[in-house]
């Protein structure tokens, strides 16, 4: 095994927990997790179409939608909010709710089990290496050194696991597979298993196949095994599928066999060496684009120990923990995000249960949305292409949502959904009404745009789904008999109080929606009328923006707040990340600074990511990095992964946008440089981060304060930086350009393919 690096988790005993010590590997559409016994070696692996529920489902599936029309429903509710202010959860569930049927559960998809001698093994080590994206095992046992190396290809579609010894003939093992779901046929063949049935609720067919290569020993095919005896060393490859189809209404395609044959096939005939080759380029073309120097070393101690030590202190192996958590956010998104398949669920692609915590499913109140923040700062555009598509997916039956629960144009989704277009609600009293999700989700296919320029993408795949999302909004914002302005009405705070009209967190996001799309109109140059009703309603809709008896930012349009809720849902902070209504320095970023304190700095694990982002947003480092220390301390497992609990993979993801933010913001059209830098962090550099406007960044900074800015223009136009103490700017020639400045403000004219640097006094 090769010497450790800075960005590597390892261990000094094998996994016996899933949940908080195997490691994750994937490629977006199947994942493994890596348990590393040296007796029995397990390998729980998923494909991220196994889902049961939908079309088909035994439990009959409706979409969330009313089964029956419920014509005055709406009104009576929004009569009854307007006459008496408030209403509970459980009062309007009552009327706008219905039991949730054939929603389904995203499924294990099995294990792989290798039967291996038993030994007495030393020397033991697992190891999960982010840069290669590689998990290994390695020990010792009877003189002979054993090693297991297992990737997940995004290339070829497949998992790959090779065992080997540092001797000939000495790889020995039983391979085999097993699954929970009952209806299922195990068969061999030329070293071939073949695992093949369907999910007994809706009839979804899945198919399994991994193939065993040998150098020298003997390969023995058994009815449902493959036994390896003498070998030098072998190779596994495995790949699955179901006959989910991402297109609406049957959510039903072609049968997983051919696919998976031909991924196997191709998969063996191109060879161990050719095939991590290619999963290590396609990795690192992603991975390898950010590094993080925050004056961490290769910690001495294995990960498991490293995360007790934390204090959140000065010590280089705290930061060694932070780098690395940083790198492992980012790794994950890669592992669990590629084109082709589902986005990343709230466990990303990893679950070993047929009954995960929320049924595994997409949560669209806060958490699918957080796990695609890392994608524009953390410069990994690639990983958001299936949630573009499922976005985009999710307008057909959002559309029908919309004309049926609402009377209204455009689509909507609610509080959660699922791969099969679910876009009504269910009844859960305090999570089931969230029409404000569709305007949302569509935020980061601005934002993707926002970050890239790219034109093209905008008119094709951003602004459709947006303005779907804003007919929606432009159908069924009510006029607020308090003040005439137009509200969210029924609105609801996400999982917090109760029912009112206009809630701070409705408001920013149909604010954010509209000030989105009106721009995007602009660019494209489109829709003249259209542009002027969104424009004109953004005038009158109440921008959700109140400064309360106690200085706090309210939650709700009347001052309901109290100053004694550390409630882990800080909506109405929305306009501060991940939108951009709030400015910092302003008296609304000053409530938000009071609502927050008095929130606390506790919460599940993806309320303290959220907290990293607000506090980095309100400038403020040291508290953005007391996040992270709480996060990594009290919501972090041994694997690194974050738990809510149980484990969510939505709070990694949300501390890689939130350390990124430290670093550098751009969302109000500067580049601010070490905006949030906390004193925990007085020297270091990174590069490869990305800002608003095609700009890729680069700082390096000592005792606190920016040594040196360098920033690649991926466009021609006005580029603007905020940095503290910013001299001149340079291009690559060494040449000074002219640039304007203006306090801490420089602007110049970049070209495109431009590379530039500003300098600090010494
Ligand atoms: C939201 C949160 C819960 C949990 C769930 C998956 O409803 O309020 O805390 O994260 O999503």
């Amino acid at each position: 095994m090769a010497a450790p690096d800075d960005l590597t988790l390892w261990y000094d005993e094998p996994a016996i927990d899933w949940e908080t010590q195997a490691l994750p590997i994937g490629n977006g559409a199947l994942g493994a997790m890596v348990f590393g016994g040296t007796g029995t070696e397990q390998l729980q692996f998923n494909e991220k179409t196994l889902w049961t529920g939908g079309p088909g489902s035994r439990q009959g599936y409706d979409s969330g939608n009313w089964t029956a029309p419920r014509p005055d429903v709406l009104s009576e509710v929004r009569e009854q909010l307007d006459r008496e202010g408030t209403m509970a959860p459980e009062a309007v569930a009552a009327r706008l709710g219905q039991p949730k049927s054939g929603f389904g559960a995203y499924q294990t998809f099995g294990d792989v089990w290798l039967d291996l001698p038993q030994g007495s093994p030393t020397d033991y080590r697992r190891e999960l290496s982010l840069r290669e994206a590689v998990a290994r095992v390695a020990y010792t046992a009877g003189g002979v050194r054993h090693e297991r190396d297992y990737f997940a290809s995004h290339p070829g579609n497949v998992i790959v696991g090779r065992v080997s010894a540092d001797r000939p003939g000495q790889v020995s093992f039983t391979l085999r597979v097993s699954s929970p779901h009952d209806d299922k046929r195990i068969s061999v063949a030329d070293g071939r298993l073949t695992m093949r049935g369907a999910l007994p609720d809706n009839g979804m067919r899945f198919e399994a196949q991994v193939q065993v290569v040998v150098e020298g020993g003997t390969r023995t095919d058994e009815a449902d095994r493959i036994t390896v005896t003498g070998a030098d060393s072998a190779v596994f490859v495995l790949s699955a599928g179901t006959d989910y189809a991402d297109v609406y209404p049957a959510y039903r395609g072609e049968d997983p066999h051919d696919a998976v044959t031909a991924a196997v096939d191709k998969a063996v005939e191109q060879g161990y060496e050719a095939l991590k080759r290619a999963h290590q380029e396609d990795h690192q073309a992603l991975f390898d684009r950010v590094r993080l120097d925050l004056g961490q070393r290769a910690p001495e101690v294995p990960t498991d120990r490293l995360r007790a030590a934390y204090g959140g202190g000065d010590s280089a192996d705290d930061r060694a923990l932070e780098a690395l958590y940083f790198a492992y956010g980012r790794y994950l998104l890669i592992a669990s995000s590629r084109a082709g398949s589902l986005p990343a669920n709230l466990q990303g692609v990893w679950n070993d249960s047929t009954a995960p915590a929320w049924s595994g499913d997409y949560h669209v109140n806060i958490n699918l949305q957080m796990n695609y923040w890392p994608v524009g700062p953390a410069n990994l555009a690639e990983t958001a292409q299936p949630y573009d598509d499922y976005v985009k997916n999710m307008v057909a039956p959002g559309e029908r949502t919309a004309r049926e629960m609402f009377g209204a144009r455009g689509w909507v989704v609610h509080n959660e959904t699922n791969p099969f277009g679910f876009t009504g609600v269910h009844d859960w009293a305090t999570a089931f009404w969230f029409p404000e999700a569709a305007a949302w989700v569509t935020q980061h296919l601005y934002e993707h745009y926002r970050f890239n320029g790219d034109v093209h993408y905008l008119r094709e795949t951003a602004y459709p789904v947006m303005k779907g999302a804003a007919e929606f909004w432009l159908d069924t914002l009510c006029a607020d008999p308090r003040d005439g302005t137009l509200v969210v009405s029924p609105s609801y705070s996400p999982e917090h109080g109760d029912f009112t009209a206009g809630a701070s967190m409705s408001q920013q996001i149909v604010w954010d929606l509209f000030t989105n799309v009106a721009e995007a109109a602009d660019v494209l140059e489109v829709d003249t009328e259209f542009r002027e009703r969104v424009r004109d309603a953004l005038g009158k809709l109440d921008p959700g923006l109140r400064i309360g008896s106690w200085g706090q930012l309210q939650e709700w349009k009347a001052d309901l707040d109290d100053p004694g809720s550390t409630h882990r849902h800080v909506s109405h902070l929305f306009g501060l990340h991940p939108g951009r209504q709030i400015v910092a320095d302003s008296p609304e970023a000053a409530a938000a600074r009071v609502s927050l304190a008095a929130r606390g700095d506790g919460g599940t694990g993806w309320s303290k990511a959220w907290k990293i982002n607000f506090w980095a947003r309100l400038l403020d480092g040291d508290h953005a990095h007391k996040m992270l220390s709480e996060q990594l301390t009290h919501s972090t497992l041994d694997n690194l992964w974050d738990t809510h609990p149980p484990f969510q993979i939505d709070g990694n993801f949300g501390a890689v946008a939130g350390i990124a933010e430290m670093l550098v913001q751009s969302h109000h059209g500067v580049i601010h440089v070490l905006p949030a830098l906390p004193s925990a962090w007085p020297t270091g550099s990174v590069s490869g981060l990305r800002a608003r406007g095609d700009v890729t960044i680069g700082v390096s900074w000592r005792d606190g304060a920016a040594e040196q800015i360098t920033l690649h223009a991926g466009r021609t136009g006005e580029i603007t930086v905020r940095a503290a103490g910013a001299e001149g700017v340079r291009d690559e020639r060494g040449d000074e350009v002219v640039a304007h400045r203006s306090g801490d403000t420089l602007t110049w004219s970049a070209r495109v393919g431009g590379s530039y640097t500003i300098g600090t006094p010494a």
